[in-house]
């Protein structure tokens, strides 16, 4: 008879930028969630799979939930996040330590709407400059009656981070591993590097551009030597190319070379990264365009 083994889904949900990819890269100690300080980074929902012994933990890193559903973008990643809410055995709630917001609540009400077994983390602790903060926030979120278990964690400190895997793990239900041990996640190569080369555009440009930029994988060639990538850049305005572009080329060069850095060493091999900027006008409202760029 073999061993009993464990597997499930679980959710990692909240509003955005609370640090749910971040948490992620860190539980799996690989960066395959792309993070930035600017809220809505996330576009799609992506696997993370921990596996260790018997235990297998499907992660599902999602958009940030949010109400502004303005945009055809916005709807389109706000409702990956919330099918999420149904489709998972678990949900991981993250909320900021000391920084509670009405969005939150939302998040809340959505899980309260959808049966389901929650637990919460409080992330950033590390931010908190008076601990005792902690308590009371604890004891709030314990009162909503919504959560098996309450967990602080820091994850640039690497604190809970272990604490909260034990969590997971011992709430996963029993089945089949469905992911190999050494598959860390479910997105190809095109994918990551597309991720990549965006995570790059969020951290280098203003607020406006990140928004507004998708970017598509067009040309992959893994030579013996060299991995050569063509990716495209497309932003939604004339203005916002010339801006991604800089002053003779030094931005594009710029976000070119951090995301080489990063590609080189996700592929463990040398890469030619050529990028091009292209104007899809007003393609964040415009399913057809979405589509194109691999929002479906
Ligand atoms: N100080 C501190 N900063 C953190 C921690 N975790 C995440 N951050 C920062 O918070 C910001 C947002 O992190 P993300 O992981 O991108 O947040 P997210 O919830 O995935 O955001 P969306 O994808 O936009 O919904 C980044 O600047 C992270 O470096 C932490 O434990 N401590
Ligand atoms: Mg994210």
């Amino acid at each position: 008879m073999s061993a009993v083994t464990y597997c499930g889904y679980v959710g990692l949900l909240g509003r955005p930028n609370v640090g749910k990819s971040t948490l992620l890269n860190h539980v799996l100690r690989q960066k395959i969630s792309i993070t930035s300080r600017k809220p809505q980074t996330t576009r799609h929902n992506m696997l993370g799979v921990d596996t260790q012994g018997p235990y297998q933990a499907i992660y599902v890193d999602t958009p940030g939930i949010h109400q502004h559903t303005d945009k055809a973008l916005n709807r389109y990643m706000v409702a990956n996040a919330t099918s999420a809410l149904r489709d998972v055995d678990l949900r991981v709630v993250l909320i900021e330590a000391g920084k509670h917001k009405p969005e939150d609540e939302h998040v809340l009400e959505l899980l309260k709407k959808t049966p389901g077994t929650n637990i919460a983390v409080l992330s950033k602790v590390d931010l908190l400059k008076d601990k005792s903060e902690l308590l009371p926030e604890i004891q709030r979120l314990h009162e909503t009656g919504l959560f098996e278990e309450i967990i602080p964690v820091s994850a640039l400190r690497s604190e809970g981070i272990e604490t909260f895997r034990e969590q997971v793990f011992a709430r996963l239900p029993e089945g089949p591993h469905l992911f190999a041990e050494d598959e860390v996640t479910d997105q190809t190569e095109r994918r990551l590097v597309e991720e990549i080369v965006r995570e790059k555009l969020m951290r280098q440009l203003g607020d406006e551009i990140p928004h507004s930029s998708a970017v598509v994988v067009e040309r992959f060639v893994s030579g013996e030597n060299l991995t050569e990538i063509h990716a495209d850049i497309y932003v939604e305005r004339e203005g916002q190319k010339r801006i991604v572009i800089g002053n003779k080329g030094a931005r594009l060069k710029s976000i070119g070379s951090e995301a080489r850095k990063d590609i080189e060493r996700l592929l463990d091999a040398r890469v030619m990264l050529h990028l091009f900027v292209k104007v899809r006008k007003g393609w964040t409202n415009n399913d057809r365009l979405m589509h194109r760029l691999g929002y479906e």
